[in-house]
């Protein structure tokens, strides 16, 4: 059987010279690549010794390290299944995610250990492991003793490589099954299209729990070797005075946003760069063109998502236009209507897509891989898209009712469902309102219930409430409490109104 493990891609473009680095940083020691090849051996060795076997999940909620990106390829090389989630979950949302996917390790930070432990006592993990910020944990105290060869366990282009876990509109989250095929197949397609070469340097400011920093940025690096400049956190200053040691930079608008509110930011900053690009929300048409004002360099858009990776982008050649997300890469695209008729060019439809980059399917949820497949295996992306005269393809909306803040996508029903069961609460809605910092800000309008809980409830208590539960980045950033929700006479609430209200509010 050829060995379609994505680590043996990797390890098949290693430098001749494995003393090269591959990471460094501000807040890092320097690791080369023989570093990162044996200590992914290590783990890899430890996890199996721990009871996974290949094709097994391995849950990991830890901040932001180099160690946490050898545990990445530690599961790839042991044939795991790794399942990274948003160091901002609390403790029930991780209930659901483990329950769910049944993994057979957790690791988690040292800080929360405690809570996952008895959360994964209930979900069946066999085994929670730590790994701290500075890459310190009973993980690697575990794995140091472990040789630092290991022989990458084989595996088809068609099995699991990650699981990532995506929103749902029906408030539930669904686990997107990626392949090895999957991520090599974008990971090729993205190292072509951007030109990556021997000698890039990869300024890296993600976080790392999603397919941007994750995939899209690490493995084009991973691709060539490349040296990578590691932030532990985005930081515009960090980022600014780092940017003259790299040659390329990814991120999400919000990133550049906070990049042009300092003055620091120039030129002769952007001197060594040959390439910026931003995804995962639109970048607005004025921080494409103050960008390119300030620093002579055009920001390349590209559009993705969690179930296929890169599906779009502008030409790293051509020229790249603000407002638009370009060409499709290696992937088939149409546009079509809800009922899966396909649209003409230039009508407004929604996009769906089938290629080697398109995800296997929602975990353990087969109606719902079903519901958003169409019968010829075309992926239905939900975003609502035009393709231009031009040719460029254009996101112009949305059909799923999504809000996407910082880069974060936050699904209104999740939040809604769980309002409405706070005490003295009767009903809620969640939209969506502009803002300068984050593109979108969450926002929720409540209405008391008509008893004693109800008649104390206020914008604030409300806040603490869902802050005490959820992850930070769902918390609105405004609640008002409203008499009643507008609704039309179907009974279906009025959301255009209410994000009007907002708006007009901001
Ligand atoms: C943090 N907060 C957010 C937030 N991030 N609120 C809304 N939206 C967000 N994205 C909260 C904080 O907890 C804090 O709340 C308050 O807002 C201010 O925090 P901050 O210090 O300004 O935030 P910071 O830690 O600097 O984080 C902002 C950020 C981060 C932009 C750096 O959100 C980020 O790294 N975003 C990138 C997301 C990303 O990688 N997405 C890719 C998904 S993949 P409080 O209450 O504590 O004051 C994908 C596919 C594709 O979509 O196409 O790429
Ligand atoms: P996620 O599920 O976190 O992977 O988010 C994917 C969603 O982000 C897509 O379905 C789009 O709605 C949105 N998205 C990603 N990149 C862009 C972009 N460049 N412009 C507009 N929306 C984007």
């Amino acid at each position: 059987m050829p060995d379609k493990n994505l680590y043996s891609l990797f390890e098949s473009r290693f430098p001749d010279d494995m003393t090269q680095t591959a990471f460094e940083g501000p807040d890092i020691a320097r690791y080369s690549y023989a570093d990162v090849h044996a200590a992914s051996a290590r783990i890899a060795y430890f996890l199996l010794q721990q009871g996974a076997l290949p094709g097994d999940r391995v849950a990991v909620q830890v901040g932001k390290s180099v160690e946490a990106v050898i545990l990445y390829l530690g599961c790839l090389r042991a044939g795991l299944v790794y399942l990274p989630l948003n160091t901002a979950y609390k403790a029930a949302e991780i209930e659901y995610f483990l329950t769910d996917a049944s993994p057979a390790l957790v690791v988690c930070d040292p800080a929360s250990l405690e809570s996952i432990r008895d959360i994964a006592a209930t979900a069946g993990v066999k085994e929670v492991l730590t790994l701290d910020e500075a890459g310190k944990g009973s993980l690697m105290t575990g794995a140091v003793s472990f040789p630092g060869h290991f022989d990458t366990v084989v595996r088809t282009g068609d099995d699991l490589a990650a699981i990532l876990y995506t929103s749902g509109t029906t408030g539930r989250s669904k686990g997107a099954m990626l392949t090895h095929n999957n991520l090599a197949s974008n990971a090729l397609s993205l190292h072509r299209a951007w030109h990556f070469e021997a000698d890039d340097v990869l300024l890296h400011a993600l976080p790392i729990f999603h397919v941007h920093g994750l995939f899209v940025a690490l493995h084009c690096a991973f691709l060539n070797a490349n040296k990578v400049i590691f932030l532990t956190r985005f930081d515009a200053k960090a980022v600014i005075e780092n940017l003259p040691k790299a040659t390329v930079f990814m991120g999400v608008p919000t990133f550049y946003v906070r990049l042009l509110a300092e003055a620091t930011l120039t030129k002769d900053a952007c001197r060594t760069m040959r390439l910026f690009t931003a995804g995962s929300a639109p970048l607005l048409e004025e921080t494409f063109n103050a960008f390119s004002a300030r620093t002579g360099h055009v920001i390349l858009e590209r559009y993705g998502m969690t179930e296929a990776g890169m599906i779009t982008t502008n030409p790293y050649d051509g020229e790249r236009k603000a407002g638009t997300v370009g060409f499709p890469l290696d992937n088939d695209v149409r546009i079509a209507d809800e009922d899966g008729r396909i649209l003409a060019d230039g009508e407004i439809g929604i996009l769906e897509i089938k290629g080697p980059n398109v995800f296997k399917g929602y975990w353990q949820m087969p109606e719902k891989t079903a519901a958003e497949f169409r019968p010829d295996g075309y992926f239905i992306t939900g975003d609502m898209t035009q393709k231009g005269e031009d040719g460029y393809y254009r996101i112009v909306g949305r059909a799923k009712d999504l809000i996407i803040s910082g880069g974060y996508n936050v699904y209104p029903k999740e939040i809604e469902s769980f309002i409405d069961d706070m005490p003295g609460v009767a009903e809620s809605a969640v939209v969506g309102r502009p803002d300068p910092d984050f593109g979108e800000a969450v926002v929720a309008f409540v209405v008391a219930a008509d008893d004693d809980a109800g008649a104390t409830l206020t914008a604030e208590t409300v806040t603490a409430y869902i802050k005490e539960k959820l992850a930070n980045f769902k918390v609105p950033k405004q609640v008002y409490i409203v008499e009643d929700l507008p609704r039309n006479t179907m009974g279906k609430v009025q959301k255009k109104l209410l994000r009007d209200r907002a708006l007009a509010d901001a």
